[in-house]
């Protein structure tokens, strides 16, 4: 449409269709516009209002129109380049070298996590709705390390006041930072989550400084410095270190051991190690990869070393990888059934069974739900604590077992257990039995439906796999087949000493305390009566009175260490519930025994073959990560008096050491 009285005029229509604007390069007036002849400006300025009078009405308003939106959008995108600025020029140096690159517009100070979801608490799985599980995350910051990455109060001098106000409340403990006390505070769950490298803010209480360490403890720290010396000069952010070859191999590619062992070092107090491992993470740990991880192992390795550490460092970094991480293993839980498959690609988003069966191992779908509950918890997105929840409500219907034991397999399309009636508290069954207990203790001992299966389960256990072994009438747990009874006992069934000591201390029955003690007696054998003083991996044991005079028998396909936590892990549990020094002095003959046998000069301690030969023993050039995330963090806890440290009232130990909160009622 055109202006009337452009209409009226008669004027050409189509060259009124548009606006014609030349913008004057210095050179087109000579350069005079700077300043040049004051006549000149003068008839430019006439000439152009000449022009502005010609345009007709709406050519005007469209002017001033575009005018004025060109500089709403140069004042906003100032106020965000100036707000930037502002942002990158708060944080230390070392920070912006450090801190990961948020993709997309971001805050000044990015925040780690998105709001909760309105429905955090919906769980149509078998487990009720747990309101107290929308809690805000508890802060069980017992004072920052990193001095350098916390933000200091700077100009102002009342920030400043109150910057050291918080600082003296969060610094009356050392660094070595296990006396922890999980935040109580009954407050409706704050959502404001910590920034990359601060601890959260909240309230925290601090109980007392931790004591003295103990020669065997100082011990504990000499042996994991051994081991890093080794993995950071040949392995540094791959996945294990092979300490003979010095070299590495990968299993994920994820940096398995550095992010196994963080916890850790927190604990022992190693702040150096620590902080450079938290460079690596903040730079170098990537999970945009093309690669397939087993669900079970990068869960309990992986997601619980990151939601441990960012629970003892508060540093959010941590928080937002394991976020990071969980979301890439939820593909695995897109199966017929329910039942998750064993591996997840996490670059691309697609999970699948191991080539030759579409079977998941019932230890490994069933012993991720601590992590992924705790996800859920500190994010507010319940989809992580619903989809293991779906699976231990239906492992929980499902028909096959023996008076509480589980068979080994389930099937993910039918979702039923496979390979029926072989019964083992070893490989592949083990930790289905710890985590009943242990997701209990969790949740608050709320969900009896958990401590049922879990009691049922024990009850199997001593009607169907307990038997004393001759010369010594040792109580051991062997297997199940057929209803054929084998003396087998894999090393992994001493995590159950430590796991029955636990539960008595939680209120179960006493008489799972005296198992608990017998059974340590026959794992601490199973070191003591072999030739390096080391266990190996199975052991058969002699039930007749009349085959000799040793308790332990050990077959040339299972004479290998590969350097397990289970007895020790049993040992701390048992020293820290009943005080016996018995227990702490295994340990310390254990600790003498990887020493001797098992340690690389060069750095680094490595699986043998052979712990019968004391002369050689075969290194593998091999040292898992669970050997720097759990064999050396407990026997440093078992080697510690303090009862405050890691208080088993207030965290649960995953499968793989790293230690959660227990969740308390909001
Ligand atoms: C660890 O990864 C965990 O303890 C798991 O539950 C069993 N296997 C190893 C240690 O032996």
């Amino acid at each position: 449409m055109f202006p009337p009285a452009a209409a009226a005029a008669g004027a050409e229509p189509l060259r009124r269709d548009f606006i014609s604007v030349t913008l004057l390069s210095p050179g087109a007036d000579g350069g005079r516009s700077r300043g040049g002849s004051g006549n000149g400006w003068r008839r430019r300025r006439r000439a152009c209002w000449r022009k502005w009078k010609q345009l007709s009405r709406l050519q005007r308003s469209v002017i001033l129109f575009l005018f004025a939106f060109l500089a709403l959008c140069g004042g906003i995108s100032y106020t965000n380049i100036a707000g930037h600025w502002r942002a990158l020029t708060s944080r230390s140096p070392e920070d912006q070298k450090t801190e990961p690159e948020i993709r997309g517009p971001k805050p000044a100070n990015p925040v780690v996590l998105p709001a909760p979801p309105r429905n955090a608490d919906a769980d149509p799985g078998g487990f009720k709705p747990q309101k107290h599980l929308r809690r805000r995350p508890p802060n069980l910051q017992v004072r920052a390390p990193r001095k350098d990455l916390r933000e200091k109060p700077r100009d102002d001098p009342k920030k400043a006041e109150e910057g050291n106000k918080e600082e003296s409340e969060k610094t009356a403990i050392s660094w070595r930072g296990a006396v922890i006390e999980p935040d109580r505070s009954p407050e409706p769950p704050s959502r404001k989550t910590p920034e990359v490298g601060k601890p959260p803010s909240g309230k925290t209480e601090i109980r007392k400084e931790p004591g003295p360490l103990s020669e065997r403890q100082l011990a504990v720290i000499e042996a994991f410095r051994h081991a890093w010396k080794g993995y950071r000069a040949f392995a540094w952010g791959h996945d294990e270190l092979k300490p003979l070859s010095k070299s590495f191999s990968e299993w994920f590619g994820l940096g398995l051991t550095l992010i196994d062992a963080l916890d850790t070092m927190w604990i022992l107090g190693l702040k150096e190690e620590f902080e450079e491992a938290r460079k690596w993470v903040a730079t170098e740990l990537v999970f945009e990869k093309n690669v397939d991880v087993n669900l079970f192992e990068s869960t309990i390795r992986i997601l619980g070393g990151l939601l441990s550490t960012y629970h003892l460092s508060g540093d959010g970094l941590f928080l937002e990888k394991a976020k990071d991480i969980g979301n890439r293993l939820m593909p695995a839980f897109n199966t017929p059934s329910k039942i998750p498959f064993s591996d997840v690609n996490i670059g691309r988003g697609t999970a699948h069974p191991p080539r030759w069966t579409a079977d998941s191992t019932v230890a490994e779908v069933t012993s991720i739900q601590l992590e992924f509950r705790e996800l859920s918890r500190l994010t507010g997105d319940d989809r992580f604590q619903k989809a293991v929840n779906d699976v231990m409500r239906h492992v929980r219907a499902l028909s096959g077992k023996k008076d509480g034991l589980v068979p080994m397999f389930i099937n993910t399309n039918s979702g039923l257990f496979t390979h029926l009636a072989v019964y083992t508290l070893g490989a592949r069954a083990d930790s289905y039995y710890e985590y009943l207990l242990k997701q209990w203790i969790q949740g608050g001992k709320r969900e009896n439906e958990l401590r049922e299966d879990y009691v049922q389960a024990i009850e199997g256990v001593k009607r169907h796999l307990l038997r004393k072994s001759e010369p010594s009438k040792l109580t051991f747990v062997g297997e199940l087949a057929h209803g054929h009874f084998s003396a087998k006992m894999d090393h992994l069934v001493c995590f159950l000493p430590g796991t029955l000591a636990l539960g008595a201390h939680h209120g179960l029955a006493a008489d799972h305390m005296d198992l608990a003690k017998a059974l340590m007696e026959t794992c601490y054998q199973m070191y003591r009566q072999v030739e390096t003083g080391l266990s190996p991996e199975i052991v058969h044991f002699n039930t007749h009175p009349q085959n000799g005079h040793r308790d332990v028998e050990v077959k040339p396909a299972d004479r290998h260490n590969l350097l397990r936590p289970e007895t020790v892990e049993s040992l701390f549990y048992l020293y820290r519930l009943t005080g016996d020094k018995k227990y702490q002095d295994w340990g310390w003959e254990i600790l003498r025994s990887f020493n001797k046998y098992t340690r690389v000069s060069s750095g680094g301690f490595s699986s043998i073959n052979n712990v019968q030969n004391p002369k050689s023993p075969e290194p593998r050039d091999k040292m898992e990560s669970f050997f720097l995330g759990e064999t050396l963090k407990y026997m440093f806890l078992l080697f510690s008096d303090d009862t405050d440290v890691l208080d088993l009232d207030r965290f649960v130990f995953n499968t793989e050491a790293h230690p959660l909160p227990i969740w308390t009622p909001a």
